[in-house]
């Protein structure tokens, strides 16, 4: 009878073993299958991709306070551009063509066209910016849009997340459109190698066609949007991050800005996330704070129970594994004494 209830006990600890073993398991295959769904069809859903939309009849103080945070409080706003304000804009409902939501839409043409089939390619016969011209070796720039203003910072550490757009990849002939973003005074808008961002410093997938140098091209940040049809430009950047560490309390003056190179046409974008500096105050007397600036991922976030758990399964298994095995042994030898 003993060897009977033991026997008993041997098989609830197998029922138990497979019951932890099978949502283990599952929790692989869904970590997998949502891998494998990133790698299988990203250029299908680029193909698929539902474009956004822009706004540019916004004031430039909703332009400013779309793209700081909530407690942050801009002045001293200037914006620079064509007099209809056709070349800055807040842009929302775009993550599937420029990997941002939304936020503010710089353009070297108009705005409005950013999410539409044709190639943009508008010239304002605008004026240049000497900044610009001097992140790339003095080249005459136009049709220039920036945007300066300045404010007190609330947090020791300013990001700003944002895309670079042109339609100058996969032409015969590449302009190096620009992009700077200077934070009191010095360019922030680097490309992990260090190079400034704009036309000739991202290579293409192919590699082509910019021979830029210097800076040396740099591989690895372009994104090819020929087949988006909502998306007027030919290649983007991925989605690139600016950090800057300041000081609470002190006055930071930003300037960001874009323009063509050597001529008007064939412009370029720049999509900048929207509540990019500063944030909600964080409450020293509630560490987690869900919805706050650096929310604390928990234990079985969207779903799927965290890797830890599926490694303490598998401590559990094989102990209940070991603990059966030596019940099993035990009783065997006591039925052949
Ligand atoms: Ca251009
Ligand atoms: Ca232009």
């Amino acid at each position: 009878m003993a060897f009977g209830r033991r026997f008993i006990l041997l098989l609830l600890v197998i029922v138990l073993v497979f019951g932890m073993v099978l949502p283990a398991s599952a929790v692989d295959r869904s970590v997998e299958a949502t891998d494998s769904a990133d790698d299988t069809f990203a250029p299908q859903i680029m193909a698929l991709a539902a474009g956004g939309t822009v706004n540019t009849t916004v004031s430039d103080a909703d332009i400013v306070k779309s793209l700081v945070g909530a407690n942050v409080v801009p002045y001293n706003i200037v914006i620079k551009g064509d007099a209809s304000n056709l070349q800055r804009g807040v842009f929302t409902n775009a993550l599937d063509s420029v990997g941002i939501a939304n936020g503010v839409v710089l353009s070297t043409g108009d705005a409005n066209s950013v999410f539409t089939s044709h190639n943009s390619s508008m010239s304002f016969s605008g004026p240049g910016d000497a900044d610009l011209s001097n992140l790339i070796g003095g080249a005459a720039t136009h049709d220039a849009v920036t945007i300066e203003f300045d404010f007190v910072a609330d947090l020791p550490l300013l990001t700003f997340r944002y895309v670079f757009a042109s339609a100058e990849w996969n032409q015969p002939v590449t302009f190096n459109d620009v992009f700077g973003l200077f934070i009191n005074g010095e360019n922030m808008a680097l490309l992990p190698t260090g190079s400034v961002v704009s036309v000739g410093t991202i290579l293409t997938d192919s590699g082509l066609p910019w021979p830029v140098s210097p800076p040396p091209p740099s591989k690895g940040y372009f994104v090819n949007t020929v087949a988006d049809e909502n998306f007027a430009f030919d290649g983007r950047s991925v989605v690139l991050t600016c950090e800057k560490n300041v000081t609470p309390g002190e006055v930071v003056h930003i300037k960001l800005g874009l323009a063509d190179v050597g001529d008007n046409v064939y412009d370029s974008a720049l999509f900048l996330e929207g509540n990019s500096i500063g944030g909600p105050p964080i409450d020293p007397n509630q560490p987690d704070q869900p919805d706050g600036p650096n929310p604390q991922p928990g234990p079985g976030a969207n779903g799927v129970p965290p890797t830890g758990d599926a490694v303490s399964s598998v401590y559990w298994m094989v102990g209940l594994l070991v603990m059966g095995f030596g019940i099993l042994a035990s009783d065997i030898k006591k039925f052949r004494h």
